[in-house]
């Protein structure tokens, strides 16, 4: 994955990081920085910021237009920071809390997907990494590397499994009130390029879809070679990534559910990650 820029400033604080990014404390300067790392490398990374909902809002609002949380407390309002940033009370949900957390895109099965994906680490929790080295690094992959991994891996097959990934539909199960959007996983841009919508387990919906042996292959490849190519990213508390969520795929590795402090205590680790949702054209 290509450098993307970085801050080490405070944000009071959005004119330091734009004048790290040498737009003279610039925010509209900053803004079409960060556009402009999106549009090249998919994502972008900014570091050091308050970890602060109101900033993350601030910031999230010049960038594009807010979605609400997916899983904003059903009492929230607009006028709430819960309405509008994900992961504000819970750690985790109970299935992921600890363990991989797969590759995938926001909102794959929503009426919307957001284009743009903001995730605040807020703590990145002090355990020990697990046996494995892990501790929760967050993971990204772009659509474009997974396409030129499939066609380095198949050369044969790729054009095949390509067609079978642009035509053939999945209902990606997420948010069982909504209508289920059974559509394809991949996708042109009008510019071209590749898109993609990806959930957890999308192996098991196509399977339940009723795809057969050659279309199963086709996603089965294409799993291996968005994972084969992923990045990790160890983020702290403070890092701010944004991502094209209509390019790139984030997930994170496992991490201890436990800290154990000096004196062998233990405590339920205190990762957390905020995201934010938004519209946006780039
Ligand atoms: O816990 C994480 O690092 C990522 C969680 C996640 O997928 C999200 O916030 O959208
Ligand atoms: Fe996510």
């Amino acid at each position: 994955m290509p450098e993307t820029p970085e801050c080490g400033t405070q944000l009071s604080q959005v004119a330091d990081i734009a004048a790290r990014f040498g737009c003279d404390g610039d925010i509209d300067e900053l803004i079409k920085a960060i556009f402009e790392a999106i549009r090249n490398d998919g994502l972008v990374l900014i570091r050091n910021l308050p970890r602060d909902p109101a900033t993350l809002l601030t910031l999230a609002r010049k960038l594009g237009r807010l979605q609400p949380a997916t899983s904003r407390a059903a009492s929230a309002t607009p006028g709430d920071l819960a309405y509008w940033i994900g992961n504000l009370d819970a750690h985790e949900t109970e299935r992921w809390w600890g363990e991989l957390l797969p590759l995938h895109t926001a909102g794959a099965n929503e009426p919307t997907e957001p284009k743009l994906h903001m995730m605040l680490m807020l703590d990145a929790g002090s355990g020990l990494p697990d046996a494995d080295g892990n501790s929760g690094q967050s993971l990204f992959s772009r659509v474009d590397d997974a396409i030129e991994e499939l066609g380095r891996v198949y050369p044969e097959r790729a054009e095949e499994f390509l067609d079978a990934l642009l035509h053939t539909a999945v209902t990606a199960d997420y948010i069982p009130y909504l209508p289920p959007r059974p559509e394809p996983i991949l996708r042109r841009s009008s510019a071209g390029g590749w898109t993609f919508r990806y959930w957890i387990d999308m192996q098991k919906y196509a399977r339940r879809d009723g795809w057969s042996a050659d279309e199963l292959d086709a996603l089965d490849a294409f799993d291996a070679a968005l994972n084969a190519v992923r990045v990790q990213l160890p983020l702290h508390a403070g890092d701010l990534v944004v991502v094209d969520n209509h390019r790139v795929a984030h997930g994170r590795m496992p991490f201890p559910r436990e800290q154990i402090d000096g004196s062998g205590h233990r405590t339920p680790s205190t990762r957390r990650v905020y995201n934010v949702h938004l519209e946006a054209d780039i």
